[in-house]
Protein backbone atom coordinates (compact mmCIF):
# COMPACT_ATOMS: atom_id res chain seq x y z
CA UNK A 1 0.00 0.00 0.00
CA UNK A 2 1.63 3.07 -0.96
CA UNK A 3 0.99 5.52 2.28
CA UNK A 4 1.81 8.62 0.12
CA UNK A 5 -1.21 8.07 -1.89
CA UNK A 6 -3.57 11.22 -1.41
CA UNK A 7 -7.34 10.85 -2.71
CA UNK A 8 -9.73 13.92 -2.82
CA UNK A 9 -12.86 12.32 -3.76
CA UNK A 10 -14.17 8.36 -4.49
CA UNK A 11 -13.13 8.64 -7.96
CA UNK A 12 -9.73 8.88 -7.31
CA UNK A 13 -10.36 5.87 -4.76
CA UNK A 14 -11.58 3.94 -7.53
CA UNK A 15 -8.69 5.12 -9.87
CA UNK A 16 -6.32 3.90 -7.25
CA UNK A 17 -7.95 1.06 -6.95
CA UNK A 18 -8.23 0.05 -10.17
CA UNK A 19 -4.89 0.16 -11.10
CA UNK A 20 -4.32 -2.76 -8.86
CA UNK A 21 -6.41 -5.35 -11.07
CA UNK A 22 -8.04 -6.85 -7.92
CA UNK A 23 -11.14 -8.32 -9.73
CA UNK A 24 -8.77 -10.15 -12.28
CA UNK A 25 -10.47 -13.75 -11.50
CA UNK A 26 -13.83 -12.78 -10.49
CA UNK A 27 -17.29 -12.57 -12.15
CA UNK A 28 -18.06 -9.65 -14.26
CA UNK A 29 -19.89 -8.06 -11.43
CA UNK A 30 -18.07 -9.42 -8.60
CA UNK A 31 -20.15 -11.06 -6.22
CA UNK A 32 -20.91 -14.70 -7.84
CA UNK A 33 -24.05 -15.40 -9.28
CA UNK A 34 -25.15 -11.48 -9.69
CA UNK A 35 -28.69 -11.00 -11.39
CA UNK A 36 -30.04 -14.65 -9.29
CA UNK A 37 -32.12 -14.99 -6.52
CA UNK A 38 -28.87 -16.54 -4.66
CA UNK A 39 -27.96 -12.67 -4.16
CA UNK A 40 -30.76 -12.51 -1.66
CA UNK A 41 -29.80 -15.76 -0.02
CA UNK A 42 -26.29 -14.66 0.25
CA UNK A 43 -26.84 -10.94 1.45
CA UNK A 44 -29.27 -12.08 4.39
CA UNK A 45 -26.42 -14.73 5.12
CA UNK A 46 -23.11 -12.87 4.82
CA UNK A 47 -24.90 -10.42 7.94
CA UNK A 48 -22.44 -10.46 10.98
CA UNK A 49 -20.32 -13.88 9.51
CA UNK A 50 -17.45 -13.65 7.04
CA UNK A 51 -18.12 -14.99 3.32
CA UNK A 52 -16.33 -18.02 3.85
CA UNK A 53 -19.08 -19.45 6.01
CA UNK A 54 -21.80 -18.10 3.50
CA UNK A 55 -20.42 -20.13 1.06
CA UNK A 56 -20.29 -23.22 2.75
CA UNK A 57 -24.50 -22.66 3.23
CA UNK A 58 -24.93 -22.06 -0.53
CA UNK A 59 -23.13 -25.34 -1.17
CA UNK A 60 -25.49 -26.98 0.97
CA UNK A 61 -28.26 -24.98 -0.14
CA UNK A 62 -27.68 -25.87 -3.84
CA UNK A 63 -27.08 -29.81 -2.80
CA UNK A 64 -30.76 -29.77 -1.74
CA UNK A 65 -31.80 -27.46 -4.49
CA UNK A 66 -33.60 -25.30 -2.67
CA UNK A 67 -32.28 -22.04 -4.18
CA UNK A 68 -35.35 -20.22 -5.53
CA UNK A 69 -38.42 -18.22 -4.44
CA UNK A 70 -40.84 -21.28 -4.32
CA UNK A 71 -38.25 -23.64 -2.75
CA UNK A 72 -37.17 -21.53 -0.14
CA UNK A 73 -40.84 -20.86 1.09
CA UNK A 74 -41.97 -24.26 1.00
CA UNK A 75 -38.36 -25.99 2.45
CA UNK A 76 -39.24 -27.18 5.51
CA UNK A 77 -37.02 -24.91 8.48
CA UNK A 78 -35.56 -28.10 9.79
CA UNK A 79 -33.73 -28.75 6.66
CA UNK A 80 -33.39 -24.84 6.01
CA UNK A 81 -32.10 -24.11 9.65
CA UNK A 82 -29.01 -27.06 9.15
CA UNK A 83 -28.45 -26.07 5.72
CA UNK A 84 -27.68 -22.82 6.56
CA UNK A 85 -25.90 -23.62 10.11
CA UNK A 86 -22.13 -22.92 8.92
CA UNK A 87 -22.99 -18.86 8.60
CA UNK A 88 -24.57 -18.62 12.11
CA UNK A 89 -27.77 -17.01 13.29
CA UNK A 90 -29.02 -20.27 11.58
CA UNK A 91 -32.63 -19.94 13.50
CA UNK A 92 -32.89 -16.30 13.19
CA UNK A 93 -32.03 -16.04 9.12
CA UNK A 94 -34.41 -19.43 8.16
CA UNK A 95 -36.97 -17.49 9.54
CA UNK A 96 -36.31 -14.15 7.73
CA UNK A 97 -35.43 -16.13 4.50
CA UNK A 98 -38.46 -18.06 4.74
CA UNK A 99 -40.74 -15.16 5.18
CA UNK A 100 -38.92 -12.68 2.70
CA UNK A 101 -39.62 -15.74 -0.10
CA UNK A 102 -43.02 -15.57 0.87
CA UNK A 103 -43.95 -12.41 0.39
CA UNK A 104 -41.89 -11.67 -2.53
CA UNK A 105 -44.43 -14.29 -4.04
CA UNK A 106 -47.36 -12.62 -2.38
CA UNK A 107 -46.05 -8.78 -3.25
CA UNK A 108 -44.64 -9.72 -6.94
CA UNK A 109 -45.04 -13.05 -8.04
CA UNK A 110 -41.83 -13.78 -9.17
CA UNK A 111 -38.44 -12.76 -8.68
CA UNK A 112 -38.41 -10.82 -12.68
CA UNK A 113 -41.18 -8.74 -11.49
CA UNK A 114 -39.36 -8.00 -7.90
CA UNK A 115 -36.43 -7.19 -9.68
CA UNK A 116 -37.89 -4.64 -12.11
CA UNK A 117 -40.16 -3.31 -9.46
CA UNK A 118 -38.64 -3.42 -5.79
CA UNK A 119 -38.07 -0.37 -4.54
CA UNK A 120 -35.42 0.15 -1.09
CA UNK A 121 -38.25 1.47 1.05
CA UNK A 122 -40.42 -2.06 0.34
CA UNK A 123 -36.82 -3.68 1.46
CA UNK A 124 -36.50 -1.85 4.39
CA UNK A 125 -40.39 -3.33 5.58
CA UNK A 126 -38.72 -6.69 5.43
CA UNK A 127 -37.84 -8.32 8.82
CA UNK A 128 -33.94 -8.90 9.03
CA UNK A 129 -33.13 -6.20 6.01
CA UNK A 130 -31.26 -3.04 6.68
CA UNK A 131 -29.14 -0.28 4.98
CA UNK A 132 -26.17 -2.88 3.70
CA UNK A 133 -28.39 -5.74 3.10
CA UNK A 134 -30.96 -3.83 0.80
CA UNK A 135 -28.34 -2.13 -1.44
CA UNK A 136 -26.99 -5.42 -1.84
CA UNK A 137 -30.16 -7.20 -2.99
CA UNK A 138 -30.76 -3.71 -5.34
CA UNK A 139 -27.41 -3.84 -7.04
CA UNK A 140 -26.23 -7.29 -7.65
CA UNK A 141 -29.97 -9.00 -8.27
CA UNK A 142 -31.71 -5.67 -9.60
CA UNK A 143 -28.60 -4.15 -11.51
CA UNK A 144 -30.54 -0.83 -10.01
CA UNK A 145 -28.15 1.95 -9.34
CA UNK A 146 -27.69 1.81 -5.86
CA UNK A 147 -23.78 1.81 -4.50
CA UNK A 148 -22.93 -0.95 -1.73
CA UNK A 149 -20.75 0.02 1.33
CA UNK A 150 -20.13 -1.56 4.50
CA UNK A 151 -17.56 -2.05 7.06
CA UNK A 152 -14.52 -2.38 4.82
CA UNK A 153 -15.60 0.76 3.02
CA UNK A 154 -15.77 2.47 5.93
CA UNK A 155 -12.07 1.67 7.34
CA UNK A 156 -10.80 2.34 3.28
CA UNK A 157 -11.80 5.90 3.01
CA UNK A 158 -10.87 6.37 6.86
CA UNK A 159 -7.56 5.94 6.35
CA UNK A 160 -7.66 8.47 3.42
CA UNK A 161 -9.10 11.11 5.92
CA UNK A 162 -12.67 10.24 5.02
CA UNK A 163 -15.11 9.63 8.36
CA UNK A 164 -18.81 9.97 8.02
CA UNK A 165 -21.83 9.73 10.57
CA UNK A 166 -23.79 7.56 8.80
CA UNK A 167 -24.10 4.86 5.84
CA UNK A 168 -26.26 7.26 3.94
CA UNK A 169 -23.04 10.18 4.06
CA UNK A 170 -20.41 7.22 3.54
CA UNK A 171 -22.62 6.06 0.40
CA UNK A 172 -23.50 9.64 -0.93
CA UNK A 173 -19.27 10.32 -1.01
CA UNK A 174 -18.69 7.23 -2.76
CA UNK A 175 -21.55 7.64 -5.53
CA UNK A 176 -21.18 11.63 -5.69
CA UNK A 177 -17.64 11.18 -6.83
CA UNK A 178 -18.47 8.75 -9.52
CA UNK A 179 -21.11 10.55 -10.64
CA UNK A 180 -19.29 13.80 -10.92
CA UNK A 181 -16.54 12.20 -13.02
CA UNK A 182 -18.67 10.08 -15.26
CA UNK A 183 -17.56 11.25 -18.34
CA UNK A 184 -13.96 10.11 -17.17
CA UNK A 185 -15.11 6.46 -16.87
CA UNK A 186 -15.21 5.28 -20.12
CA UNK A 187 -11.22 6.35 -20.57
CA UNK A 188 -10.06 4.72 -17.18
CA UNK A 189 -11.32 1.24 -18.44
CA UNK A 190 -10.80 1.86 -21.98
CA UNK A 191 -14.49 0.71 -22.54
CA UNK A 192 -18.32 2.13 -21.87
CA UNK A 193 -19.81 0.29 -18.75
CA UNK A 194 -22.68 1.29 -17.12
CA UNK A 195 -23.57 2.84 -13.83
CA UNK A 196 -24.56 -0.23 -11.79
CA UNK A 197 -21.95 -2.21 -13.14
CA UNK A 198 -19.61 0.58 -11.80
CA UNK A 199 -20.92 0.27 -8.36
CA UNK A 200 -20.65 -3.72 -8.13
CA UNK A 201 -17.47 -3.70 -9.64
CA UNK A 202 -15.94 -0.29 -6.97
CA UNK A 203 -17.79 -2.41 -3.74
CA UNK A 204 -15.96 -5.22 -5.12
CA UNK A 205 -12.68 -3.99 -5.67
CA UNK A 206 -12.84 -2.15 -2.04
CA UNK A 207 -13.34 -5.82 -0.35
CA UNK A 208 -10.68 -7.74 -2.39
CA UNK A 209 -8.15 -4.02 -1.47
CA UNK A 210 -9.13 -4.85 2.59
CA UNK A 211 -8.81 -8.65 2.56
CA UNK A 212 -5.47 -8.38 1.07
CA UNK A 213 -4.39 -7.07 4.13
CA UNK A 214 -2.90 -4.25 2.17
CA UNK A 215 -3.61 -1.35 4.73
N1 LIG B 1 -17.60 -10.01 2.39
C1 LIG B 1 -18.15 -10.38 1.25
C2 LIG B 1 -17.41 -11.06 0.27
N2 LIG B 1 -16.15 -11.46 0.24
C3 LIG B 1 -18.03 -11.44 -0.93
N3 LIG B 1 -17.09 -12.07 -1.64
C4 LIG B 1 -15.95 -12.07 -0.93
C5 LIG B 1 -17.18 -12.68 -2.98
N4 LIG B 1 -19.32 -11.13 -1.11
C6 LIG B 1 -20.00 -11.48 -2.33
C7 LIG B 1 -19.99 -10.46 -0.16
N5 LIG B 1 -19.42 -10.10 1.00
Amino acid sequence: MQLSTNISNSYELLEFLKNQNLLENHPEFWWPSASSFEILIGAILTQNTKWINVEKSLENLKKLDIVSLEKLRDVDTQTLVLAITPSGFKNQKSVRLKLLAKNIIDEFGSFETFCITVSKEWLLEQKGIGLETADAILCYACHQEFMVVDKYTQRLVKHFGFEFESYEDLQAWCEYGINENFDKISELYGFEISLNKLYCRFHGKIIEFMKSNKL
